[in-house]
């Protein structure tokens, strides 16, 4: 039995790993890199050891780092989690040859499905259903244009050693498939050191549907059902859900056993993914297998009622699977989002910051939430800016969606930005509640679900003026308490003025638009003049920090979240970002002017002046590269450099101050 399993991996995943040790009285040992050194699955741990600096490549991308770390601290088992070193065969090689247990599958195995090429002839050969097409050897030119011209149009040129859609083209006609062909090898070669391609025929609105499988070492193999990952933005799955919409149990059972064929002829051992593209005409076809336990597992654990890590576990250790197909059933329905620390409105760039604010939905029978992170942790840059899995379960997927809809709505996350008002749309969404799925969905429904930054509403002006007004009412209550003199004049709060109407002049930022709103006092609240009209607001800041607002009638529960001068306003699943601009202080446009910060997360490729020198307006001070892109921050106004603050190479995250600038007087 194993005694003590070191977790290489980190996030959410290795929280989750650890939860199922620790119940079945299994010691933990956790790895970190310096970013990682407060994180929530270090705390989590019984134990836990440092591997080096942050960039993963440096940490928990070092095979001999973590295989140092087990043997130091008497790890008998190593588990991989995904991504890292989850399907890395030479470390899984490494860990066999030093008696240590991976926590997955074979060798082999993992070596067979490296190449979608040489998977798909195994598949084939085990009669899996493949995609109608050529995945041979032969890579002549003018062969594989002839076995295009056979295949038909449109067909799909696919690198062989790509995967998650790249070196992927689309032929629509015969003519086109030679500059086709040419790209498609020259980006195999440039990404993957590989020119090789294969054909198939194009399915113009599949499904991703894939099947759960696991074998263990006495040669049984099972099928735990099938997930719809279809919802996908770029190839990272957004929404996953099992059982699929729609699926026929004969059609279940088809796939399932076609995956068990796939999982025994490559004498797999372990948790895998065997991945299908299905047809709108039911008919499905092998994509690729994934040697690993997927980030969308728990769906598969909600409607089977297991824990596929207690299954690696016991599998590992050489016990039998703990149950037999026919034991296995579906109950209910399940659906997970990816709550991730990024903006929709900037391409999904990736939020860098530390969480200020995280309140998650209760958890229960219905809700479940894989998170790696806590209320003031970092998201860093050098990792995927997962911040959570949300999973829901019920009785049918109707009532699973409601379910879903409530605890996004109730996820409330602020400091960076989040995918959740994505989310929220998508569940909201017709098409979804219709299980209308298919890879394509995110772009066709694109407009909807991605909006271009909306301004912000009057509801979020007047709950964030609300938050503002009752705070300082609050503050001045409390500073009459504690006065000599409580009856001061300058303790009032009702906004009292002998002959004339007491007001507040506010200004928030918007994004890059400036709102000035006014506030007049009223004996029973604040009338506010909005954008949009007046409105008069009331409300009560509750001991939790929320806020019971009344606006013009409407009732409603928000919360305004503070950082400095920044305020988020929560409110029924969605989030707005707002600066409050104090009038007396410095302008922020100087304050602007002589910090000059990146306007987004980054890395500095080079400096165009130094330290000292005198610039005119415009002159190109620092470079970055951000979203494969060269940004160019230039001087606001002529001035002298004051300080740079990175060095090149540095990674700076969104907003850092990268040049302290001081402008010049106007003569
Ligand atoms: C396809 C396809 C249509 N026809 N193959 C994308 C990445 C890799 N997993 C395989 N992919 C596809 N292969 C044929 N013959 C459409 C896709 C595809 C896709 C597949 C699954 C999930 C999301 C996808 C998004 C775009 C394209």
């Amino acid at each position: 039995m194993i005694n003590k399993i070191l977790i290489a991996n980190r996030g959410e995943i290795a929280c989750r790993i650890i939860r199922t040790a620790k119940r079945l009285g299994i010691r933990t040992l956790a790895v970190y890199s310096d970013a990682d050194a407060g994180a929530m699955h270090v705390a989590m741990a019984d134990e836990a050891v440092r591997l080096g600096p942050a960039p993963a490549s440096e940490s928990y991308l070092r095979p001999e780092l973590i295989l140092e770390v087990a043997r130091s601290q008497g790890a008998d088992a190593i588990h991989p989690g995904y991504g890292f070193l989850s399907e890395n065969a030479g470390f899984a090689a490494q860990c066999a040859s030093q008696g240590i247990i991976f926590i997955g599958p074979p060798v082999s195995a993992i070596e067979a499905m490296g190449s979608k090429s040489a998977a798909k002839s195994i598949m084939g050969d085990a009669q899996v259903p493949l995609v109608p097409g050529y995945h041979g050897e032969n890579q002549d030119q003018d062969f594989l244009k002839t076995q295009g011209d056979l295949i038909g149009y449109p067909l799909l040129i696919k690198a062989s050693a790509g995967g998650g859609g790249k070196g992927m083209r689309v032929v629509e006609r015969g003519e086109d498939f030679a500059a086709a062909l040419a790209g498609a090898m020259r980006e195999g070669k440039n990404s993957f050191g590989d020119d090789r391609v294969l054909l198939e025929r194009y399915l113009k609105r599949p499904r991703h549907v894939e099947i759960q499988v696991f074998a263990d070492s006495q040669g049984e193999t099972v099928y735990l059902f099938e997930r719809d990952c279809s919802i996908q933005r770029r190839h990272q799955k957004v929404v996953e859900e099992a059982p699929a919409p729609g699926m026929s149990p004969e059609l279940r059972q088809h796939m399932g056993e076609a995956a068990v064929a796939a999982a025994r002829a490559i004498g797999y051992v372990g948790a895998g993914t065997v991945e299908f593209l299905l047809d709108t005409d039911g008919s499905f076809y092998f994509m690729e297998m994934n040697t690993r336990l997927q980030v969308e597992h728990p769906v598969t654990e909600m409607i089977c009622g297991q824990d596929l890590v207690e299954w690696q576990i016991r599998v590992a250790s050489g016990q039998p699977l703990p149950l037999r197909q026919e034991q296995l059933a579906i109950e209910g329905h399940a659906i997970e989002v990816r709550i991730y620390a990024e903006d929709p409105t900037r391409e999904f760039l990736p939020s860098i910051g530390r969480i200020l604010h995280l309140r998650t939905p209760e958890e229960g029978p219905h809700v479940r939430i894989d998170r790696g992170v806590r209320q003031g942790d970092e998201v860093s840059i050098h990792y995927d800016p997962m911040i959570a899995k949300l999973i829901v379960w019920d009785q049918d997927r109707p009532s699973a969606l409601r379910r879903l809809r409530e605890a996004v709505s109730t996820f409330e996350v602020t400091g960076v930005n989040t995918n959740l008002s994505f989310l929220s749309t998508i569940a909201n969404h017709d098409a979804f509640a219709a299980a209308d799925l298919d890879t394509g969905f995110i772009e066709r429904h694109r407009q909807e679900l991605i909006p271009e930054r909306t301004p912000a509403s009057d509801r979020v002006l007047a709950l964030a003026c609300l938050e503002l007004l009752l705070s300082r009412k609050a503050e001045a209550a409390r500073a009459a308490g504690t006065s000599r003199d409580p009856y001061s004049p300058w303790h009032g709060t009702q906004g009292w003025r002998l002959n004339g109407d007491n007001h507040h002049s506010l200004i928030f930022e918007d994004g890059e638009t400036e709102v000035s709103l006014i506030a007049h006092y009223r004996r029973d609240g604040y009338l506010l003049e909005l954008p949009g009209g007046e409105m008069l607001v009331q409300g009560e800041l509750e001991p939790d920090g929320s806020l019971s607002a009344n606006l013009d009638g409407l009732r409603l529960r928000a919360r305004v979240v503070r950082s400095g001068a920044e305020r988020t306003v929560l409110c029924q699943g969605s989030s707005h970002r707002l600066m409050l601009r104090d009038p007396y202080a410095r302008s922020q446009q100087d304050d602007r002017e002589g910090r000059l910060t990146a306007p987004m997360p980054g890395k500095v490729i080079a400096l165009m002046v130094g330290e000292g020198a005198e610039v005119e307006k415009g002159a190109p001070l620092v470079i970055l590269e951000a979203m494969k892109m060269e940004h160019t921050i230039t001087a606001p106004s002529a001035g002298k450099i004051l300080s740079l603050n990175f060095a090149v190479g540095a990674l700076v995250a969104d907003g850092a101050e990268l040049i302290e600038f001081q402008p010049c007087v106007e003569a």
